[in-house]
């Protein structure tokens, strides 16, 4: 997997949430678990799922941050309604598909351009709601500046600020 380094446990154990985990929850995850870092949460095995969910009144993705290779067919499952997904402009690589799916759908896609996805659920991208697919390959970083130039609000600008963390966190110079 060239272009990144192994995750670190702090990023292993953080799809549950954007907010990077304390200390305490980290080393709880891993006295808990078997620890191998090619079939973590961010690496799991095809094919890859991202669930679209409310939980204590917080509307996420999960995982928020997940890392595929080029071809790997992703799909968004609702765990809870009113959700969606749609690739945020400005915030995909050249010549990929955009992609927009309905409130409460399943949707798939095939995720073929290497580089960085950014998107985000229509109504609550303004309440954090948004994720980031690194896929990874040739030419993977040709969009990580324009993608990071994008400019968000509310509580969508803090939660892609720790996501770029993550993202940064996981990939080498
Ligand atoms: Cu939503």
């Amino acid at each position: 997997m060239a272009g990144l380094r192994p995750l670190s446990p702090a990023i292993l154990f953080s799809d549950k949430d954007i907010v990077m985990p304390n200390r305490r929850t980290v080393l709880g995850a891993l006295g808990a678990l078997p620890f191998g870092l090619a079939s973590g949460p961010l690496r799991a095995a095809t094919p890859y799922e991202v669930t679209m969910l409310t939980e204590g009144g917080r509307m996420r993705f999960s995982p928020d941050l997940l890392v595929v290779p080029a071809g790997a067919q992703v799909t968004f499952t609702p765990a809870s309604p009113g959700h969606n997904t749609q690739t945020t402009p400005g915030m995909i690589p050249e010549g990929a598909a955009p992609w927009r799916f309905g409130f409460g759908k399943t949707g798939t896609v095939t995720l073929s351009v290497p580089g960085f996805y950014g998107y985000h659920c229509l109504p609550h991208r303004g309440l954090g709601m948004v994720g980031l697919i690194i896929v990874e390959g040739a030419g993977m970083r040709a969009n990580l500046a324009a993608a990071k130039a994008v400019k968000h609000a509310g509580q969508s600008a803090e939660a892609w600020e720790r996501l770029w963390a993550k993202a940064d966190a996981v990939m080498t110079e």
